[in-house]
């Protein structure tokens, strides 16, 4: 069997959970048509899975993965021509993509797994932190009223750095030893586009309106990286929160109220002008 291996980055919450049981409903369900489809089973393999997917059915959002809780999911498929192949992704924990970051440093385990053949990069499109200036800030916390502290340095953190800063450092992390493994195919993976598609902007016009650092990084090609990107509704609209006392979302109920829950999914980009289907990357990715 050709194995595949696909890594799923992403900073924490930029939906790469949701993503997997989408996917898994996707495949088991065979509610609509794929290019690639379900092969066998391996056993013991499908708890994580199963249990993602029975939530994002049920319209309800994904737990927070836990820390130090990578798992591998692997999945047993075959392709347009009937070749089986599995394609692994781990469910790594987003934290781990933060401390890269902002610590330098990766646990051996997860750097293994960063060296898959293809990236599928989760971007939340809803919730890019854009760079800011401090005179505008200043400004606006006044006008709102805000007690404001001359003169007085605010510490600085990794953590408030700019979305697209922390991803070109991550896509050049792996240019670089030890992950390095030479160019590769790269997914780029706007997700909650239902949240972002009012703008009327392509995947691509967004990316180089709401991230124009990291459009110029791979466009010069300085990493070599072969890349596409897509806009991606795995959920169709908001899920129901977790919460106990949480109120229930209209959106959320009329997503349930779908006869195929498939085609909620909606995926644009790529060689496709709109499809449901969530394997068209990863057959790519594979390509
Ligand atoms: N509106 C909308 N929200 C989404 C979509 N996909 C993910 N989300 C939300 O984005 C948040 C993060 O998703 P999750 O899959 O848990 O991200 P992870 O931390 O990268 O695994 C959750 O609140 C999801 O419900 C989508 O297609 N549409
Ligand atoms: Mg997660």
């Amino acid at each position: 069997m050709s194995e595949h291996s696909i890594v799923i980055i992403g900073l924490p919450e930029s939906g790469k959970t949701t993503f997997l049981a989408a996917l898994w409903h996707l495949i088991m369900e065979r509610d609509v048509e794929t290019i690639l489809r379900f092969h066998t089973l391996r056993a013991g393999d499908a708890t994580h899975l199963n249990e993602i997917a029975a939530r994002w059915r049920d319209a309800k959002v994904q737990d927070r993965t836990a820390v130090g809780g990578t798992r591998l999911v692997s999945m047993n498929l075959v392709d347009e021509s009937d070749r089986p192949v599995r394609v692994t992704f781990p469910d790594v924990p987003g934290e781990a993509y933060r401390r890269m970051w902002e610590d330098r440093d990766c646990e051996s385990e997860i750097a293994e797994i960063l060296q898959a053949g293809g990236v599928l990069l989760f971007i939340h499109s809803d919730t890019i932190r854009p760079p800011k200036w401090v005179v505008d800030e200043v400004a606006l916390s006044k006008s709102l009223g805000l007690n404001v502290l001359e003169g007085e340095a605010v510490e600085w953190h990794p953590r408030l750095a700019p979305t697209q800063v922390q991803l070109v450092d991550l896509m050049q992390l792996l240019r670089t030893p030890p992950l390095d493994v030479g160019p590769r195919r790269l997914a780029i993976m706007l997700s909650a586009w239902d949240k972002a598609s009012g703008e009327g902007l392509t995947p691509q016009e967004y990316l180089n309106t709401k991230l124009p650092l990291l459009a110029q990084y791979l466009r010069r090609g300085a990493d070599g990286w072969v890349w596409r990107t897509y806009g991606l509704s795995a959920q169709g609209g908001d899920y129901d929160s977790v919460e106990v006392d949480a109120e229930p979302m209209a959106e959320a109920k009329e997503l349930r109220s779908l006869d195929r829950p498939s085609t909620r999914i909606e995926l644009i980009g790529g060689d496709v002008a709109k499809t449901h289907d969530l394997t068209e990357p990863l057959s790519w990715l594979m390509g």
